[in-house]
């Protein structure tokens, strides 16, 4: 068995990315812990204007406090706060992160997830520079599906509250699983074409709201996960920082894709934190075929 910290001294990954990353790797205890007393709305919004859980609330704080007290870290942005905290200039590696990705599915005991990023230096780079991408999903196990730019590695938690190597080298198949956001009603005719294609080629539609646990059986079984643009909503809903390059990049390093439908996202250079973009992340013949269809 080879745990979390065996494979990233394997990996020859830098002591304090080490060290980030498993710090928050270990709040998967404390925040499962606490999904029971925080089931509700929180009364707030957050920088998408989105109505914040109890959940979303609480990790994001508890997460950039363990990160804060760490002395590991320059920066933290964060889905749930509007602007970047800087805490210390001298430190070198800056995280990004959606605490509890797919929140809204925690009153219906749903799947959910934290989504984490880092950088070597400030926040705002393309999603190609991140040196580490990875999320936790608080499944039937709580999984971390980790790349430190060698690959895609999928731990479990064990009954001790270690993260054992379950899989490593992940490789997306070509496979057949969509998943799509947004209103059939309100996307645009491209979308529209690349999805009843899917359909017609006998595609399966397997969609669940939250991001995390929607890539990932894209990432075990093949196929994609879209959230498009639509009508009025010229850039979608998810958030480039947030969620779009952490798990497009861990994509691109199980051998699939990611992209806006004309490109891949990860060479965006955000101009602010909160920047909404188009996603199609999966196997690599999807994220062809809408590129094919947006380029007509
Ligand atoms: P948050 O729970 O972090 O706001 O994320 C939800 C989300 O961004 C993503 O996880 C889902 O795939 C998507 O939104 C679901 O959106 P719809 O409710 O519009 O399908």
């Amino acid at each position: 068995m080879t745990t979390v910290q065996e494979y990233l001294k394997n990996s020859g990954v830098y002591e304090d990315l080490s060290k980030i990353i498993s710090l928050v790797a270990e709040q998967a205890v404390p925040i499962r812990a606490a999904f029971i007393s925080n089931q509700g709305y929180a009364g707030s919004v957050n920088a998408s204007e989105e109505q914040q859980v109890a959940m979303d609330t609480w990790s994001d704080a508890h997460i950039t406090r363990v990160l804060a007290k760490s002395g590991l870290v320059r920066a933290v942005a964060s889905e749930e706060q509007d602007d970047i905290t800087t805490f210390s200039t001298s430190a070198r590696y800056s995280v990004v992160m959606d605490p509890l990705d797919g929140s809204s599915l925690i009153a219906v005991n749903l799947c959910v997830g934290t989504i984490g990023g880092i950088y070597d230096g400030d926040v705002l780079q393309p999603g190609k520079n991140l040196k580490a991408a990875f999320y936790i999903l608080y499944g039937p196990v709580t999984t971390l599906t980790l790349s430190v730019g060698r690959g895609v590695a999928i731990f479990a938690m064990d009954a001790d509250g270690v993260y054992q190597l379950q899989q490593d080298n992940v490789q997306i198949p070509e496979g057949n699983l969509y998943g799509s956001g947004g209103l059939r009603t309100e996307w645009l005719p491209k979308h529209t074409i690349f999805i009843t294609d899917i359909e017609t080629a006998g595609g399966k539609n397997r969609y669940s709201g939250s991001f995390v646990a929607d890539f990932h059986q894209v990432l075990k079984y093949g196929g994609v996960y879209a959230y498009p643009p639509t009508k009025g909503l010229e850039n979608g809903k998810l958030r480039l920082v947030f969620e779009a390059n952490p798990i497009g990049f861990l994509a691109v390093q199980a051998g699939g894709a990611v992209s806006n439908g004309i490109s891949s996202t990860l060479a965006i250079v955000p101009s602010n934190v909160h920047q909404k973009t188009p996603v199609y992340v999966g196997s690599r013949g999807m994220i062809e075929a809408i590129e094919k269809i947006c380029s007509t």
